[in-house]
């Protein structure tokens, strides 16, 4: 519960902040403005992260140095990781429990298994972004805490799509006006999250809309985007998110899908797995689909990955459709 949350921040002196793998905007904002929010209660607090950030996101860092491992013999009083919602989402070698100390889970997601020892999920949150703003009236802070309001209000753009997703409430807006009262600028957060395309990313759209089927009467509209694909654009993975809400565009596409080809590097080299990642226009819940494929997520977005090539991944996927559709 949000006490016991507040309760680690009150007695630790010492904090490691974590985004799930991959991070988005939604992870590395709450990441970042959680760790103004510490810093403002007089706590130490670092950034862990093993991952390249995504180029859309530099911005958001604004000269925080993050750690890509801990140094020999660190230890934290409690290690906070933002936006996760299942333990094979933590990043990658994230320190073992007796560096973490007790790990926190600051969340929105309905979880999907068992991560963290203290958890604070708050599933009628927008974002996890709507989530620090709890903490930071929690710990009485008076205003937003020095440098938190642009990564706070990305997060909540983000994962809100602009304020247009059905998650947006009175109160996320409520919130959106204080983060700019408090010195985000609009339009810089959405150029930077939204609109600062690469050419390859372009070449890239292209190519996967170049690729859609309709499927279950027009009511599904499934993408793919292959190594290939990516390849041939000069595209790189990270370019590849968002591209699925493009198939949910189509008037009378209940689920848009997208199946992607994704690089797993192991200890026992590279292979190749599908990532599916589903988008409802609203009716549809895909975390059903997502969930009978040993994925999770929203109801409107969900996503699962699977070791099976992409045709495979598009057969199963069309098998839970067709149940899902009855
Ligand atoms: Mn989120």
């Amino acid at each position: 519960m949000i006490e016991q949350v507040l309760d680690v921040a009150r007695t630790g002196e010492r904090f490691l902040v974590a985004c799930h793998r991959r991070p988005d905007a939604d992870s590395l904002g709450s990441a970042l403005g959680l760790i103004k929010t510490l810093r403002a209660i007089g706590k130490e607090a670092t950034l862990f992260m093993p991952e390249k950030v995504p180029d859309s996101l530099l911005f958001l860092l604004d000269g925080e140095q993050g750690l890509a491992e801990v140094p020999e013999g660190l230890r934290y009083d409690a290690t906070w990781v933002m936006d996760i919602a299942a333990k094979a989402l933590l990043p990658p070698g994230f320190p073992s429990s007796e560096v973490t100390g007790p790990v926190v889970i600051i969340d929105h997601h309905h979880a999907h298994d068992d991560v963290g020892d203290i958890v604070y999920r708050d599933t009628d949150s927008a974002a996890t972004g709507e989530v620090v703003i709890q903490l930071i009236e929690g710990l009485g802070l008076e205003s937003l805490p020095e440098g938190s309001a642009t990564p706070l209000y990305a997060a909540i753009v983000s994962d809100t799509g602009g304020f247009r997703y059905a998650t947006t409430t009175p109160a996320t807006l409520r919130l959106g006006a204080r983060l700019l009262e408090a010195g985000a600028d609009p339009w810089h957060v959405a150029y930077q999250l939204f609109e600062r395309w690469e050419p390859a990313r372009l070449r890239l759209l292209s190519a996967i809309i170049a690729t859609v089927e309709m499927a279950f009467d027009g009511r599904v509209a499934i993408m793919r985007v292959t190594r290939e694909m990516l390849d041939i654009c000069g595209a790189n993975d990270d370019m590849v998110e968002g591209m699925v809400n493009y198939a949910r565009r189509v008037e009378g596409v209940e689920i848009g899908a997208l199946l992607w080809e994704w690089e797993v590097r192991d200890a026992a080299g590279v292979h190749v797995e599908t990532k599916v990642s589903l988008r409802s226009r609203g009716e549809a819940d895909v975390s059903v689909i997502a969930t009978a494929l040993n994925g999770g997520g929203h109801r409107a977005a969900a996503a699962t990955q699977l070791d099976i090539t992409i045709d495979q991944a598009e057969e199963r996927l069309r098998a839970e459709l067709t149940k899902y559709f009855g």
